[in-house]
């Protein structure tokens, strides 16, 4: 027997999560004005929290992390240029083909290892300054790595992939989705992840739960440029200071919490390990999210089943499942969850 479950538990994703009552009251007393007038306090007090929390000179408010991705490729790029992307990245796989269509350039894709790659995949996909090929422009990467199943990169590895990237005179950016996983499992500061790339995006709407909203940190310059193509594509928000003022709430006070939903989601890979139908390494759990997979039985059908019990979680391919942790479950859930997917994968 499986307890009932009595409520939804929402492993889908972190981007779920929903406004605690003092966030709500701190964005309902949020000071604003126009921020295409540059006039919003709040706005501008999340934009230099923020660049002062990662250890660069400006940031940029935006509507999301694509956006944010986006800009940052059409500021450092021109149309024909090509940007070197590992093949699972968000930028390359859920963004709705974006560096094709905002920044006309290609991507040259390289095969990582749960999203992250080494000085030689780098350097054997540059291309030779020849005006046969398209101008090698731009590194990106992807911390924590998302279809990595939230893995970190090693801060060794990125200083030597970034080092042979300057070598050969290309930019660097970072999708920091999900930094601040990274910065509190590992104990090393935003900042220092942030120091090699030119620019950072970080999103305030993930596991940090604020609503809405992420920011772009970097040079003032190429800021200045992003913020024109913010503009170019509608990305410019009025009294956006009510949704700042949530972003900078969550900033303040859910960062250290994270640590919670790690222990959530290594709870959660420890607990349906123990089910031989299940296949997961609880030693890969590194942050809040857990993949798993059911050998012979098709994914969307576990899905439904376990949607139909009140426990959501996403197909993250054909074979594998995606579970993710948030503000949203507490350890208590996650028992529950657990009892659910070993109760459906044992049927
Ligand atoms: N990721 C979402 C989906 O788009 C897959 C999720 O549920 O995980 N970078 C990374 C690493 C991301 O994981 C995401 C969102 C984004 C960027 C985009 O953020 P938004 O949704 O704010 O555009």
């Amino acid at each position: 027997m499986v307890a009932e479950i009595s409520h939804t538990i929402d492993l889908r994703s972190d981007t779920v999560t929903k406004p605690t009552p003092p966030m709500r009251e701190a964005m309902a007393g949020a000071e604003v004005g126009d921020d295409v007038f540059g006039e919003d306090p709040t706005v501008q007090e999340l934009e230099a929290e923020t660049a002062s929390f990662l250890g660069k000179e400006a940031a940029l408010f935006t509507v999301s992390g694509t956006m944010a991705n986006q800009l940052a490729i059409r500021s450092h790029t021109e149309p024909g240029d090509e940007i070197l992307v590992e093949a699972q990245a968000h930028i390359f796989y859920y963004e709705g083909g974006g560096p094709a269509a905002l920044s006309g350039v290609m991507c040259r894709l390289l095969q990582g290892e749960r999203g992250l790659f080494s000085v030689s995949d780098l350097e054997s996909a540059l291309r030779p300054m020849d005006p046969h090929f398209p101008r090698s422009r731009l590194v990106c990467m992807e911390n924590t790595h998302n279809r990595g199943g939230g893995k970190i990169w090693p801060l060794e590895q990125i200083q030597e992939v970034a080092a042979a990237a300057r070598r050969h005179g290309l930019r660097l950016h970072l999708d920091g989705a999900r930094l601040w996983n990274a910065a509190v499992a590992t104990g090393i500061a935003e900042r220092q992840w942030a120091a090699p790339f030119d620019t950072v995006s970080v999103c305030f709407s993930k596991g940090l739960g604020a609503p809405v909203g992420s920011a772009l940190v970097g040079s003032k310059e190429l800021l200045a440029r992003a913020k024109r193509f913010r503009k170019m594509i509608g990305g410019g928000m009025r009294q956006a200071g009510i949704i700042a003022a949530g972003a900078l709430f969550a900033l303040k006070n859910h960062r250290a919490r994270l640590s919670e939903d790690h222990a959530n989601a290594k709870a959660l890979a420890e607990g349906i390990s123990r089910c031989p139908a299940i296949e997961v390494t609880p030693a890969e759990v590194e942050t809040n999210m857990v993949r798993f997979r059911l050998p012979g039985r098709p994914v969307e059908e576990m899905v439904d089943h376990l949607r139909a019990r009140g426990v959501l979680v996403l197909a993250a391919d054909r074979v594998t499942i995606r579970a993710v942790t948030s503000l949203m479950v507490s350890a208590a859930d996650i028992r529950l969850a657990i009892d659910a997917i070993v109760h459906a994968a044992e049927r």
